[in-house]
């Protein structure tokens, strides 16, 4: 498709000082070198924990990997103990941020109406937010999982989102951190469905919308998960901690 992959890394609250700059440095090593040949097939993101953002950053030199939060709030500065605004991020030289991550949306009981304020704040301070979507298996059982994904991104979808200012990551809760994943035409029929929705809401602008896919994503998997259509990158928990399980998942799209 025209829709150059994205294939993104969420470290989660993984990772010392050490172990970060490793990484980003191994990734860096293999798109200079051996990567290098490959670059123009996707573009690749990492998202480390907060604490790593400006070491990793720094780390780079100039290579061509980006950079994300994994959270932000949506309110600019203020008495928020805790928590880091998306213009902070952007201050640092992130370019993206993940909002709406099931593990958020659970442990920090988040929903749609705050998913979509963090979404506008990622977008007013100048980041891509890539928001998180995915049914439960109770939900997928139940025979409700393109409804629950419809409902999520209409209720997440900031104003002003057009096909490239923000990306959709599909993450099916039960393939998150289990190794099992969705059956690829069970992928194919989700993500048909949001980008189908996200027509209603903005139009043919859908076209350019990057649709990841994100649940036990490994190298293994990815070729094949990357082959269906409107699926557009990836975005890799567990496997994005060691560089050459993350680079085989680049090399899979
Ligand atoms: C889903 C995914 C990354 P994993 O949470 O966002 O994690 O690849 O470990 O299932």
């Amino acid at each position: 498709s025209a829709r150059r992959p994205l294939i993104a890394g969420n470290w989660k609250m993984n990772g010392r000082k050490a172990d970060g700059l490793a990484l980003v440095r191994a990734l860096a090593d293999w798109l200079a070198g051996e990567g290098a040949a490959h670059r123009d097939r996707f573009d690749m993101l990492v998202c480390p924990p907060a604490t790593l953002i400006a070491p990793v950053i720094d780390a780079l030199g100039g290579a061509p990997l980006d950079v994300g939060g994994q959270d932000c709030h949506a309110a600019e500065n203020g008495a928020h103990t805790g928590d880091i605004s998306a213009w902070m991020l952007k201050d640092l030289g992130a370019t993206h941020v993940i909002v709406g991550h099931s593990e958020r949306r659970t442990d920090h009981h988040e929903d749609d109406e705050q998913v979509r304020a963090k979404a506008a704040a990622a977008l007013a301070a100048g980041l891509v937010p890539i928001i998180c979507i995915g049914e439960t298996e109770a939900e997928r059982d139940a025979g409700q999982a393109l409804a629950i994904v419809a409902r999520q991104l209409n209720g997440s979808l900031p104003e002003g989102a057009t096909g490239t200012n923000v990306v959709i990551a599909y993450e099916p809760v039960w393939a998150i951190g289990t190794g099992r994943t969705p059956t690829a035409q069970d992928v194919a029929e989700v993500h048909q469905r949001i980008r189908a929705e996200a027509r209603g809401r903005i139009g043919d602008g859908a076209d350019a919308l990057r649709i990841l896919y994100g649940g036990s994503v490994k190298p293994g998997n990815a070729a094949e998960l990357m082959a269906i259509e409107d699926v557009d990158g990836a975005l890799v928990g567990g496997a994005s901690l060691k560089a050459a399980d993350f680079q085989a998942i680049a090399l899979g799209c």
